[in-house]
């Protein structure tokens, strides 16, 4: 039987093996449900980077340069970090430089594997399927909030474990207590994270529509997959 594992925060990623996994690198609010948005409507690439300058070398390059600091736009960015501003037609075909605060930091942690793919609520079943037909074993990668566990990665984690169980074994005791969280919150995921720090600090930015949309299963049927450091559909 193939194995999940849940890797609460990227501080622990030391702890796994990721060589022989496909990884699926999760930031419900809000990196990973961006980018899948904007895969969703039609984005060429992502380049996630880690920092601010690589970001905005790229600017020159012709790159739209995309993320956030602390959840807010960054000054000179051309977009921030809404999923929101990556619907419709004005983003088909840009080549993003993407960087944020947890998200693109969780994915450059998560590049020595031997997969990775982009996961969020919004493209739930499209993972799971892949996950369940692909032949390695599995590593949910949750970015967390600044090396701290928080509750909507943990939540999506907890989703995918739940959806698999009766394919793929928990090598650990973080896909249970993922996946038993979930089954708490599934009723009413938004009511759930109200008390969630990031929920919290995102109201603080007056930022209120994104995490209902964060949180719904199922809207796009697309995966992101890192190859050479590009995310391409
Ligand atoms: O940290 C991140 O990657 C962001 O998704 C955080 S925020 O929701 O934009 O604040």
């Amino acid at each position: 039987m193939k194995t999940i594992d849940v890797c609460l925060s990227p501080e622990l990623m030391h702890l796994y093996e990721i060589e022989n996994r496909t990884v699926v690198v999760v930031d419900i609010l809000r990196a990973t449900s961006c980018m899948v948005t904007a895969f969703a409507h039609g984005v060429d690439s992502i380049t996630p980077v880690a920092n601010l300058d690589e970001c905005l070398k790229l600017k020159t390059k012709g790159y739209v340069t995309s993320g956030e600091r602390d959840g807010k736009k960054v000054e000179g960015f051309d977009k921030g970090n809404s999923p929101f501003e990556y619907m419709g037609e004005q983003v088909r075909g840009l080549k993003l430089a993407f960087t944020t605060t947890n998200g693109t930091q969780a994915i450059e942690k998560s590049k020595g594997a031997k997969e990775v793919i982009i996961g969020s609520f919004l493209n739930l079943t499209s993972v799971v399927r892949y996950l369940l037909l692909g032949e390695n074993n599995v590593l949910i990668v949750c970015a967390g909030w600044k090396g701290r566990v928080n509750l909507e990665d943990t939540l999506f984690a907890g989703a995918v474990v739940e959806k698999l169980k009766d394919y793929l074994g928990p090598d650990c005791d973080a896909p249970l207590a993922a996946q038993h969280l979930y089954n708490v919150a599934k009723g009413d995921m938004v009511k759930f994270l109200e008390a969630s720090s990031h929920v919290k600090r995102l109201n603080r930015l007056n930022i209120h529509k994104d995490i209902e949309f964060c949180v719904t299963p199922d809207q796009y049927k697309v995966i992101p997959k890192l190859k050479n450091g590009v995310l391409l559909a």
